[in-house]
């Protein structure tokens, strides 16, 4: 991996089968000698901020290979790259939403599990999902929540947080924080927080509670700095903003890095907003049009080994279902609600259902909100 690269790594549901869903030899050689060929590459395509650098250094020496690491920021993206083939890629990390809907147009192939001694270790209650009840396509990587990221040096928390069940939400909605806050630039999950704002179900597809959430954010508008899924993190390390609708483990990983190196007193905190949120699990998958297969196989089982999946997971701040990877982490983040919420707090969270022809009505809210 060269320095471009490492910096790309650095910058940038379900209503499930068991309780806690409820509730909230190198590849190389082998490769080489089983098809006689190989470019020894192995193509990585992954949302941004989401793996430490070391697990693709230190995968790269044990396999003897070269790893092309690229970055998206929204699902849409990663399915267009894979339906147009535009790009091959060996692996890539899609959304519980993305899996289904690339499995259901057939760009993902079974995984040889007999490749992937280290799938052993994760935590059942994290398998068998619907979308793909006997992992034969995915292999979970990280789960977590869509949070609020404020920062507390800029906003008074008790501002953040007027009850009303909407407790969190509403300094995504204050005037106060005109051209400070950051949305993410993904429709499901912006208009999912705009719901839940509006004491609607997240997944609903009413009309009137799409058109209420509809107006709502375009209310909002003027008061969004940006529309970004992949540098609010660092927005709010610079202070640029000040409140972000994000993922968990990227507003942990901005206040990590103020604490480590920003301001006196100068804090991002993650609030799980009181009147629910969306639960979400990225998977690892290989797509049909991979062509480096072996090298993909044994790279999901590397990042299965429990130390490295307790590594990354260390690094990147989202909740791994590596239960030999949880048993090696330091109970300081086991007990950080905002990376593991409390069952209490699962209970509020809602994992996104796939809803079918109705996504149009989604679709049609965003491109209205986003014209
Ligand atoms: C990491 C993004 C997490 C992906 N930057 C949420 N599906």
């Amino acid at each position: 991996m060269n320095n471009e690269q490492a910096k790309r790594v650095s910058r940038r549901a379900w209503g499930g089968a068991t309780a806690a869903w409820v509730v909230a030899g190198s590849a190389c050689s082998r490769r080489k000698a089983r098809q006689g060929a190989g470019d020894g590459q192995l193509k990585v395509f992954n949302w941004s901020d989401y793996i430490h650098e070391d697990a693709l250094a230190q995968f790269e020496k044990q396999a003897g290979c070269s790893i092309v690491y690229d970055n998206y920021s929204s699902d849409s993206e990663l399915e267009t790259r894979l339906a147009t083939a535009a790009g091959s890629y060996d692996i890539v990390f899609p959304s519980d939403r993305a899996l289904a809907a690339l499995l259901a147009k057939g760009l993902l192939q079974p995984l040889d599990r007999e490749r992937l001694p280290n799938f052993r270790h994760l935590d059942p209650q994290f398998l068998a999902a619907p979308v793909d009840p006997e992992n034969r396509f995915s292999v979970p990587y990280f789960w977590g929540t869509l949070a609020v990221g404020i920062r507390t040096d800029k906003i008074k928390l008790d501002s953040a947080d007027s009850g009303a069940g909407q407790g969190g939400l509403d300094v995504l909605f204050d005037k106060r924080n005109r051209g400070r806050i950051t949305m993410l630039d993904d429709m499901e999950n912006v208009i999912a927080a705009a719901l839940s704002r509006l004491g609607f179900p997240l997944n609903s597809v009413a009309s009137d509670h799409l058109a209420a959430a509809q107006q709502l954010l375009i209310e909002q508008k003027p008061l969004v700095q940006a529309y970004t899924s992949d540098s609010y993190r660092d927005r709010l390390i610079s202070g640029e903003a000040w409140a972000a609708l994000g993922w968990s483990g990227d507003l942990l990983q901005a206040d990590a890095e103020l604490q480590s190196s920003g301001p006196s007193g100068a804090r991002v905190k993650a609030i799980v907003p009181t009147g629910g949120t969306m639960l979400w699990f990225d998977s690892m998958a290989i797509p049909k049009t991979a062509r480096n297969v072996e090298l993909a196989l044994a790279f999901i089982n590397h990042l299965l080994t429990p130390k490295i999946a307790a590594m990354n997971a260390e690094k990147v701040n989202y909740a791994t279902p590596n239960l030999t990877a949880r048993t090696l982490l330091p109970p300081l983040i086991l007990a950080d609600e905002s990376i593991y919420p409390p069952p209490e707090t699962l209970r509020r969270c809602t994992w996104l259902k796939d809803r079918g022809k109705d996504i149009e009505k989604i679709e049609r809210v965003w491109r209205i909100v986003r014209q």
